[in-house]
Protein backbone atom coordinates (compact mmCIF):
# COMPACT_ATOMS: atom_id res chain seq x y z
CA UNK A 1 0.00 0.00 0.00
CA UNK A 2 1.89 3.14 -0.84
CA UNK A 3 0.30 7.07 -0.79
CA UNK A 4 0.29 8.08 -4.35
CA UNK A 5 -0.53 11.19 -3.53
CA UNK A 6 1.69 12.31 -0.98
CA UNK A 7 0.87 15.36 0.97
CA UNK A 8 2.91 18.76 0.82
CA UNK A 9 4.73 18.35 3.92
CA UNK A 10 6.28 15.14 3.13
CA UNK A 11 9.68 16.40 2.73
CA UNK A 12 11.08 17.67 6.07
CA UNK A 13 14.01 20.32 5.48
CA UNK A 14 16.36 20.77 8.39
CA UNK A 15 16.20 24.36 10.96
CA UNK A 16 19.37 26.07 9.32
CA UNK A 17 22.13 27.10 12.64
CA UNK A 18 20.90 31.12 11.82
CA UNK A 19 17.20 29.38 12.94
CA UNK A 20 18.47 27.83 16.74
CA UNK A 21 19.32 30.35 19.22
CA UNK A 22 22.39 29.34 20.89
CA UNK A 23 21.12 28.52 24.20
CA UNK A 24 18.99 25.99 22.55
CA UNK A 25 22.08 24.17 21.02
CA UNK A 26 23.47 23.79 24.14
CA UNK A 27 20.26 22.93 25.72
CA UNK A 28 20.21 19.43 23.11
CA UNK A 29 23.86 19.32 24.21
CA UNK A 30 23.11 19.06 28.26
CA UNK A 31 20.03 16.65 27.25
CA UNK A 32 22.56 13.80 26.57
CA UNK A 33 24.81 14.82 23.47
CA UNK A 34 28.34 15.56 25.21
CA UNK A 35 30.77 18.23 24.22
CA UNK A 36 32.16 16.50 21.72
CA UNK A 37 29.44 15.82 19.75
CA UNK A 38 28.40 19.80 19.80
CA UNK A 39 30.85 19.97 16.87
CA UNK A 40 29.09 17.63 14.57
CA UNK A 41 25.64 19.57 15.19
CA UNK A 42 27.46 22.98 14.60
CA UNK A 43 28.69 21.44 11.39
CA UNK A 44 24.78 19.70 10.77
CA UNK A 45 23.65 23.10 11.18
CA UNK A 46 26.20 24.72 8.98
CA UNK A 47 25.82 22.64 6.20
CA UNK A 48 21.79 23.23 6.01
CA UNK A 49 22.65 26.66 6.28
CA UNK A 50 25.15 26.53 3.14
CA UNK A 51 22.09 24.79 1.43
CA UNK A 52 19.87 27.48 1.97
CA UNK A 53 22.79 30.43 1.27
CA UNK A 54 23.12 28.46 -2.42
CA UNK A 55 19.61 29.78 -3.14
CA UNK A 56 19.85 33.23 -1.54
CA UNK A 57 23.39 33.90 -3.30
CA UNK A 58 22.34 32.61 -6.62
CA UNK A 59 22.98 35.27 -9.57
CA UNK A 60 20.52 38.04 -9.12
CA UNK A 61 19.14 36.77 -5.81
CA UNK A 62 16.51 34.69 -4.95
CA UNK A 63 13.40 36.34 -7.18
CA UNK A 64 10.62 35.53 -4.38
CA UNK A 65 12.22 38.45 -2.30
CA UNK A 66 13.55 40.78 -5.14
CA UNK A 67 10.86 40.53 -7.10
CA UNK A 68 7.08 41.47 -5.47
CA UNK A 69 4.56 38.89 -6.54
CA UNK A 70 1.60 39.65 -8.24
CA UNK A 71 -0.42 39.13 -4.43
CA UNK A 72 1.66 42.32 -3.65
CA UNK A 73 0.77 44.34 -6.30
CA UNK A 74 -3.44 43.70 -7.49
CA UNK A 75 -6.75 44.17 -5.48
CA UNK A 76 -7.58 41.81 -2.57
CA UNK A 77 -10.73 39.52 -2.74
CA UNK A 78 -13.64 40.65 -1.45
CA UNK A 79 -15.29 38.98 2.14
CA UNK A 80 -18.01 37.75 0.10
CA UNK A 81 -16.06 35.05 -2.33
CA UNK A 82 -16.07 33.24 1.14
CA UNK A 83 -19.02 33.23 3.78
CA UNK A 84 -17.49 30.07 5.30
CA UNK A 85 -13.59 29.82 5.15
CA UNK A 86 -11.82 27.15 3.78
CA UNK A 87 -7.85 26.08 3.86
CA UNK A 88 -5.72 27.78 1.29
CA UNK A 89 -5.79 25.98 -2.08
CA UNK A 90 -2.27 25.16 -1.66
CA UNK A 91 -3.34 22.44 1.64
CA UNK A 92 -5.59 20.50 -0.91
CA UNK A 93 -3.44 17.84 -0.29
CA UNK A 94 -3.69 17.93 3.78
CA UNK A 95 -7.51 15.49 3.46
CA UNK A 96 -8.93 12.92 5.43
CA UNK A 97 -8.10 9.79 3.66
CA UNK A 98 -9.47 6.38 2.89
CA UNK A 99 -7.56 2.90 3.04
CA UNK A 100 -7.43 0.76 0.09
CA UNK A 101 -7.60 -2.67 2.42
CA UNK A 102 -9.92 -1.67 5.12
CA UNK A 103 -13.32 -0.22 3.86
CA UNK A 104 -15.61 -2.68 2.43
CA UNK A 105 -18.02 -0.63 1.25
CA UNK A 106 -19.21 2.74 0.65
CA UNK A 107 -21.07 3.26 3.59
CA UNK A 108 -19.08 0.56 6.31
CA UNK A 109 -16.58 3.68 6.08
CA UNK A 110 -13.69 5.10 7.66
CA UNK A 111 -11.81 7.60 6.26
CA UNK A 112 -8.28 8.98 8.65
CA UNK A 113 -7.38 12.76 9.96
CA UNK A 114 -3.82 13.03 8.63
CA UNK A 115 -2.26 13.37 11.61
CA UNK A 116 1.51 14.19 9.78
CA UNK A 117 0.11 17.71 8.91
CA UNK A 118 -1.56 18.73 12.12
CA UNK A 119 -0.58 21.01 14.61
CA UNK A 120 -1.12 21.43 18.25
CA UNK A 121 -3.87 19.41 19.72
CA UNK A 122 -7.08 20.12 18.28
CA UNK A 123 -7.82 18.47 14.90
CA UNK A 124 -9.98 20.77 12.20
CA UNK A 125 -13.47 19.82 11.95
CA UNK A 126 -13.21 19.46 8.58
CA UNK A 127 -10.33 16.68 9.55
CA UNK A 128 -12.16 15.36 11.98
CA UNK A 129 -11.93 11.17 10.98
CA UNK A 130 -15.26 9.60 10.20
CA UNK A 131 -16.02 6.49 10.77
CA UNK A 132 -19.47 5.05 9.98
CA UNK A 133 -21.39 1.91 9.99
CA UNK A 134 -23.83 2.31 7.76
CA UNK A 135 -23.16 5.73 6.10
CA UNK A 136 -23.64 9.27 7.44
CA UNK A 137 -27.13 10.94 8.02
CA UNK A 138 -28.18 14.01 6.88
CA UNK A 139 -30.57 14.54 9.65
CA UNK A 140 -33.39 17.66 9.86
CA UNK A 141 -32.62 19.28 13.11
CA UNK A 142 -36.32 20.16 13.17
CA UNK A 143 -37.54 16.38 12.87
CA UNK A 144 -34.85 14.82 15.27
CA UNK A 145 -36.19 13.60 18.66
CA UNK A 146 -34.49 12.46 21.61
CA UNK A 147 -35.86 10.42 24.39
CA UNK A 148 -34.66 8.84 27.78
CA UNK A 149 -36.64 6.03 28.73
CA UNK A 150 -35.90 2.85 30.58
CA UNK A 151 -35.83 2.79 34.80
CA UNK A 152 -36.95 6.53 34.72
CA UNK A 153 -39.94 8.36 36.69
CA UNK A 154 -40.58 10.34 33.92
CA UNK A 155 -39.46 9.14 30.11
CA UNK A 156 -39.61 11.97 28.42
CA UNK A 157 -39.25 13.39 24.41
CA UNK A 158 -36.82 16.21 23.72
CA UNK A 159 -36.54 18.83 20.81
CA UNK A 160 -33.35 19.78 19.50
CA UNK A 161 -34.44 23.19 20.87
CA UNK A 162 -35.24 21.91 24.55
CA UNK A 163 -31.93 19.88 24.86
CA UNK A 164 -30.02 23.96 23.46
CA UNK A 165 -32.13 25.47 26.48
CA UNK A 166 -30.52 23.64 29.30
CA UNK A 167 -26.95 24.45 31.07
CA UNK A 168 -23.98 23.21 29.06
CA UNK A 169 -20.21 22.61 29.04
CA UNK A 170 -17.47 22.68 26.84
CA UNK A 171 -14.28 20.49 26.99
CA UNK A 172 -11.63 19.18 25.26
CA UNK A 173 -11.47 15.20 24.62
CA UNK A 174 -9.93 12.90 22.20
CA UNK A 175 -12.47 10.46 20.21
CA UNK A 176 -10.49 7.37 19.27
CA UNK A 177 -11.43 4.48 17.36
CA UNK A 178 -11.43 1.29 19.32
CA UNK A 179 -9.47 -0.14 16.05
CA UNK A 180 -7.45 2.30 15.73
CA UNK A 181 -3.89 0.63 14.96
CA UNK A 182 -5.58 -2.30 14.44
CA UNK A 183 -3.26 -3.15 11.65
CA UNK A 184 -0.44 -3.07 13.69
CA UNK A 185 -1.72 -6.57 15.24
CA UNK A 186 0.00 -8.46 12.38
CA UNK A 187 2.79 -7.65 10.09
CA UNK A 188 1.74 -4.68 8.81
CA UNK A 189 2.85 -2.17 6.01
CA UNK A 190 0.57 0.58 6.33
CA UNK A 191 2.65 3.00 5.70
CA UNK A 192 1.90 6.21 7.34
CA UNK A 193 0.74 7.85 10.48
CA UNK A 194 -2.36 8.76 8.72
CA UNK A 195 -3.44 5.05 8.71
CA UNK A 196 -1.82 3.41 11.37
CA UNK A 197 -2.87 6.51 14.03
CA UNK A 198 -5.47 8.58 12.11
CA UNK A 199 -8.73 7.81 13.83
CA UNK A 200 -7.82 9.39 16.50
CA UNK A 201 -9.22 13.81 16.67
CA UNK A 202 -9.65 15.97 19.79
CA UNK A 203 -12.02 18.44 19.70
CA UNK A 204 -14.26 20.68 22.06
CA UNK A 205 -17.54 19.57 22.66
CA UNK A 206 -20.44 21.08 24.30
CA UNK A 207 -23.50 20.13 25.38
CA UNK A 208 -25.50 19.00 28.37
CA UNK A 209 -23.96 16.70 30.93
CA UNK A 210 -25.71 13.43 30.97
CA UNK A 211 -25.91 12.89 34.24
CA UNK A 212 -28.02 16.56 34.58
CA UNK A 213 -30.84 15.07 32.02
CA UNK A 214 -30.66 12.03 33.93
CA UNK A 215 -31.41 13.63 37.20
CA UNK A 216 -34.18 15.22 35.28
CA UNK A 217 -35.76 12.41 34.37
CA UNK A 218 -36.10 10.91 37.70
CA UNK A 219 -33.05 7.83 37.11
CA UNK A 220 -34.42 5.03 39.37
CA UNK A 221 -30.57 4.80 41.03
CA UNK A 222 -31.25 1.58 43.63
CA UNK A 223 -31.96 -0.28 40.29
CA UNK A 224 -29.86 1.61 37.37
CA UNK A 225 -26.68 -0.18 36.30
CA UNK A 226 -25.89 0.77 32.90
CA UNK A 227 -27.70 3.31 29.97
CA UNK A 228 -28.66 1.82 26.31
CA UNK A 229 -27.13 4.59 23.57
CA UNK A 230 -29.19 4.43 20.51
CA UNK A 231 -28.32 6.34 16.88
CA UNK A 232 -30.40 7.63 14.63
CA UNK A 233 -29.27 5.88 11.46
CA UNK A 234 -30.07 2.91 10.07
CA UNK A 235 -26.74 0.44 11.73
CA UNK A 236 -28.97 -0.52 14.46
CA UNK A 237 -25.71 0.40 16.52
CA UNK A 238 -26.08 0.48 20.16
CA UNK A 239 -23.96 0.60 23.19
CA UNK A 240 -23.74 -0.44 26.93
CA UNK A 241 -22.08 2.34 28.90
CA UNK A 242 -21.46 1.89 32.43
CA UNK A 243 -23.96 4.08 34.92
CA UNK A 244 -20.50 4.99 36.39
CA UNK A 245 -19.38 6.65 33.43
CA UNK A 246 -22.63 8.13 32.08
CA UNK A 247 -22.91 10.32 35.88
CA UNK A 248 -19.44 11.36 35.53
CA UNK A 249 -18.53 13.30 32.53
CA UNK A 250 -20.61 12.05 29.34
CA UNK A 251 -21.91 15.04 27.64
CA UNK A 252 -25.60 14.88 25.50
CA UNK A 253 -23.50 17.17 22.92
CA UNK A 254 -24.59 19.19 19.83
CA UNK A 255 -21.29 21.34 19.50
CA UNK A 256 -17.87 20.52 17.97
CA UNK A 257 -14.93 23.46 17.89
CA UNK A 258 -17.42 26.31 18.32
CA UNK A 259 -20.19 25.54 16.21
CA UNK A 260 -22.52 22.73 15.72
CA UNK A 261 -21.88 19.27 15.14
CA UNK A 262 -20.69 18.27 11.36
CA UNK A 263 -23.11 15.78 10.01
CA UNK A 264 -19.94 13.28 10.13
CA UNK A 265 -19.73 14.05 13.83
CA UNK A 266 -23.48 13.24 14.46
CA UNK A 267 -25.58 15.87 13.62
CA UNK A 268 -27.60 17.09 15.71
CA UNK A 269 -26.79 15.09 18.67
CA UNK A 270 -24.26 13.02 19.68
CA UNK A 271 -23.01 11.23 23.11
CA UNK A 272 -19.86 11.98 23.98
CA UNK A 273 -18.17 9.31 26.45
CA UNK A 274 -14.44 10.83 27.66
CA UNK A 275 -11.57 8.32 27.65
CA UNK A 276 -13.89 5.54 26.02
CA UNK A 277 -13.38 3.72 22.74
CA UNK A 278 -15.11 5.55 19.52
CA UNK A 279 -18.09 3.31 19.01
CA UNK A 280 -19.43 4.10 22.46
CA UNK A 281 -19.93 8.10 21.09
CA UNK A 282 -23.27 7.00 19.38
CA UNK A 283 -23.31 10.08 16.67
CA UNK A 284 -27.56 10.89 15.76
CA UNK A 285 -27.97 10.20 19.27
CA UNK A 286 -31.92 9.86 19.46
CA UNK A 287 -32.53 7.30 22.69
CA UNK A 288 -31.06 6.53 25.88
CA UNK A 289 -32.74 3.48 27.42
CA UNK A 290 -31.45 3.05 31.52
CA UNK A 291 -31.20 -0.59 32.47
CA UNK A 292 -30.17 -3.14 35.18
CA UNK A 293 -27.82 -5.33 33.23
CA UNK A 294 -26.01 -5.08 30.11
CA UNK A 295 -27.61 -5.24 26.67
CA UNK A 296 -24.99 -7.72 24.80
CA UNK A 297 -26.22 -6.43 21.41
CA UNK A 298 -24.34 -6.90 18.35
CA UNK A 299 -21.86 -4.20 18.49
CA UNK A 300 -20.81 -5.64 22.28
CA UNK A 301 -20.77 -9.51 21.74
CA UNK A 302 -19.40 -10.09 18.66
CA UNK A 303 -17.69 -7.15 17.67
CA UNK A 304 -15.66 -4.53 19.86
CA UNK A 305 -14.50 -7.71 21.98
CA UNK A 306 -10.83 -9.09 22.27
CA UNK A 307 -9.85 -12.20 21.44
CA UNK A 308 -7.27 -13.37 23.69
CA UNK A 309 -4.25 -16.32 23.78
CA UNK A 310 -6.01 -18.47 25.61
CA UNK A 311 -9.18 -18.36 23.43
CA UNK A 312 -11.60 -15.86 25.24
CA UNK A 313 -13.15 -12.86 24.25
CA UNK A 314 -12.84 -10.11 26.81
CA UNK A 315 -16.00 -7.98 26.47
CA UNK A 316 -16.66 -4.48 27.30
CA UNK A 317 -13.10 -3.17 27.37
CA UNK A 318 -14.12 0.29 26.58
CA UNK A 319 -11.29 2.64 27.81
CA UNK A 320 -8.52 3.46 25.97
CA UNK A 321 -5.22 2.85 27.33
CA UNK A 322 -2.68 5.33 27.43
CA UNK A 323 -1.03 5.77 24.21
CA UNK A 324 1.51 8.02 21.99
CA UNK A 325 3.01 8.20 18.72
CA UNK A 326 5.23 10.60 16.77
CA UNK A 327 3.75 12.31 14.08
CA UNK A 328 6.81 14.12 12.25
CA UNK A 329 9.15 12.58 11.48
CA UNK A 330 6.93 9.68 10.81
CA UNK A 331 6.01 6.92 7.52
CA UNK A 332 6.01 8.43 4.18
CA UNK A 333 7.84 11.66 4.99
CA UNK A 334 11.63 12.77 3.85
CA UNK A 335 14.57 14.14 6.05
CA UNK A 336 16.01 16.34 3.01
CA UNK A 337 19.48 16.73 4.70
CA UNK A 338 20.89 16.25 7.94
CA UNK A 339 20.78 19.11 10.90
CA UNK A 340 18.24 19.73 13.11
CA UNK A 341 14.55 18.31 13.34
CA UNK A 342 11.98 19.35 16.25
CA UNK A 343 10.53 15.39 16.74
CA UNK A 344 6.84 16.04 17.54
CA UNK A 345 3.78 13.79 18.07
CA UNK A 346 0.73 13.19 20.49
CA UNK A 347 -0.21 11.47 23.71
CA UNK A 348 -3.32 10.48 25.32
CA UNK A 349 -4.89 8.25 28.09
CA UNK A 350 -8.78 7.43 28.51
CA UNK A 351 -7.64 7.22 32.27
CA UNK A 352 -6.66 10.43 32.79
CA UNK A 353 -3.86 12.98 31.98
CA UNK A 354 -0.16 12.66 30.10
CA UNK A 355 2.56 12.64 32.82
CA UNK A 356 5.17 12.09 30.97
CA UNK A 357 6.67 11.51 27.46
CA UNK A 358 9.93 9.99 26.39
CA UNK A 359 11.38 9.94 22.75
CA UNK A 360 14.14 7.01 21.98
CA UNK A 361 16.14 7.81 18.45
CA UNK A 362 17.70 4.11 18.66
CA UNK A 363 14.82 1.69 18.93
CA UNK A 364 14.13 1.64 22.63
CA UNK A 365 17.40 1.34 24.10
CA UNK A 366 18.03 5.18 25.00
CA UNK A 367 15.23 7.40 26.06
CA UNK A 368 14.90 11.22 26.43
CA UNK A 369 12.29 13.34 28.38
CA UNK A 370 9.87 15.50 25.43
CA UNK A 371 9.07 18.70 26.15
CA UNK A 372 4.82 18.92 26.64
CA UNK A 373 3.33 21.40 25.35
CA UNK A 374 0.14 22.58 27.34
CA UNK A 375 -2.31 22.97 28.41
CA UNK A 376 -2.44 18.98 29.76
CA UNK A 377 -6.34 18.14 30.07
CA UNK A 378 -7.61 14.91 31.16
CA UNK A 379 -9.08 12.68 28.26
CA UNK A 380 -7.46 14.99 25.76
CA UNK A 381 -4.54 14.75 23.56
CA UNK A 382 -1.51 16.61 24.40
CA UNK A 383 1.38 17.90 22.14
CA UNK A 384 4.99 17.02 23.17
CA UNK A 385 8.11 18.23 21.02
CA UNK A 386 12.16 17.34 21.34
CA UNK A 387 15.03 18.59 19.83
CA UNK A 388 16.69 16.07 17.59
CA UNK A 389 19.86 16.39 15.75
CA UNK A 390 20.43 14.13 12.94
CA UNK A 391 23.47 12.85 11.40
CA UNK A 392 22.66 11.27 8.45
CA UNK A 393 22.89 7.83 10.11
CA UNK A 394 19.99 5.40 10.33
CA UNK A 395 17.63 6.01 13.27
CA UNK A 396 14.66 4.16 14.99
CA UNK A 397 12.35 6.79 16.17
CA UNK A 398 9.71 5.68 19.04
CA UNK A 399 7.35 7.82 21.92
CA UNK A 400 6.56 6.15 25.30
CA UNK A 401 4.12 7.92 27.30
CA UNK A 402 3.20 7.85 31.08
CA UNK A 403 -0.03 8.66 32.62
CA UNK A 404 -1.40 10.12 35.10
CA UNK A 405 -2.14 6.60 36.82
CA UNK A 406 1.86 5.73 36.40
CA UNK A 407 1.15 3.39 33.52
CA UNK A 408 3.52 3.03 31.17
CA UNK A 409 2.85 2.58 27.30
CA UNK A 410 4.64 -0.94 26.32
CA UNK A 411 6.68 -1.85 23.84
CA UNK A 412 4.86 -4.10 20.99
CA UNK A 413 6.75 -7.57 22.00
CA UNK A 414 5.53 -6.68 25.81
CA UNK A 415 1.69 -6.02 25.07
CA UNK A 416 1.63 -9.54 22.66
CA UNK A 417 2.66 -11.61 25.31
CA UNK A 418 -0.33 -10.74 27.04
CA UNK A 419 -2.75 -9.65 24.44
CA UNK A 420 -1.42 -12.43 21.44
CA UNK A 421 -1.92 -11.13 17.85
CA UNK A 422 -5.58 -12.26 16.95
CA UNK A 423 -7.53 -9.27 18.13
CA UNK A 424 -8.68 -6.13 16.44
CA UNK A 425 -9.13 -3.55 19.39
CA UNK A 426 -6.93 -1.51 21.87
CA UNK A 427 -3.42 -2.01 20.29
CA UNK A 428 -1.57 0.84 22.35
CA UNK A 429 1.92 -0.75 21.46
CA UNK A 430 4.79 1.98 20.94
CA UNK A 431 5.19 2.91 17.37
CA UNK A 432 8.43 2.68 15.59
CA UNK A 433 9.39 4.52 12.38
CA UNK A 434 12.74 3.79 10.84
CA UNK A 435 14.79 6.25 9.54
CA UNK A 436 17.55 5.25 6.76
CA UNK A 437 20.55 7.22 5.36
CA UNK A 438 18.43 8.74 2.59
CA UNK A 439 16.50 10.04 5.03
CA UNK A 440 13.05 8.22 4.26
CA UNK A 441 10.91 7.23 6.89
CA UNK A 442 9.29 4.25 7.25
CA UNK A 443 6.70 1.15 9.52
CA UNK A 444 8.99 -0.82 11.20
CA UNK A 445 7.85 -3.55 14.09
CA UNK A 446 10.80 -4.72 16.38
CA UNK A 447 10.32 -7.02 18.26
N1 LIG B 1 -25.08 6.04 15.29
C1 LIG B 1 -23.80 5.72 15.09
N2 LIG B 1 -22.91 6.11 16.01
C2 LIG B 1 -21.60 5.80 15.84
C3 LIG B 1 -21.16 5.04 14.73
C4 LIG B 1 -22.13 4.66 13.77
O1 LIG B 1 -21.82 4.06 12.75
N3 LIG B 1 -23.44 5.01 13.99
N4 LIG B 1 -19.81 4.70 14.64
C5 LIG B 1 -19.11 4.63 15.92
C6 LIG B 1 -17.69 4.39 15.82
S1 LIG B 1 -17.22 2.78 15.58
C7 LIG B 1 -16.78 5.38 16.06
S2 LIG B 1 -15.12 5.05 16.11
C8 LIG B 1 -17.18 6.77 16.26
C9 LIG B 1 -16.55 7.62 15.18
O2 LIG B 1 -16.93 8.96 15.31
P1 LIG B 1 -16.58 10.01 14.19
O3 LIG B 1 -17.11 9.48 12.88
O4 LIG B 1 -17.21 11.29 14.61
O5 LIG B 1 -15.08 10.10 14.15
O6 LIG B 1 -18.59 6.94 16.19
C10 LIG B 1 -19.34 5.88 16.76
N5 LIG B 1 -20.73 6.23 16.79
MO1 LIG C 1 -14.95 2.62 15.99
Amino acid sequence: MTDSNPEPRGQLQAAPESFIPADLVSAISAKGINAERRGLIKGAFASALATMAGVTTAAGGDPNIVTLPEWSTTLGKSVATHPYGQPSRYESNIIRRQSPGLTQTDQASVAFTPLQSLFGMMTPSGLHFERHHQGWVDIDPRRHRFMINGLVKTPTVFTLEDILRLPSVSRMHFLECGANTALEWGNSAVPTVQYTHGMLSGSEWTGVPLSLLLERVGIDLSKAKVILAEGADGSSMTRTINIANALDDCLVAYGQNGEMLRPEQGYPLRLVVPGVQGVSWVKWLRRIEVGDAPYATKDESSHYVDLMPDGLQRQYTAIQEAKSVITSPSGGQRLKNSGYYCITGLAWSGRGSVKKVEVSVDGGRNWREAQIQGPVLQKMTTRFTLDWVWRGEPALLQSRVTDSTGYVQPQRAALLEVRGARSIYHNNAIQTWRVNRAGEVDNVQLG
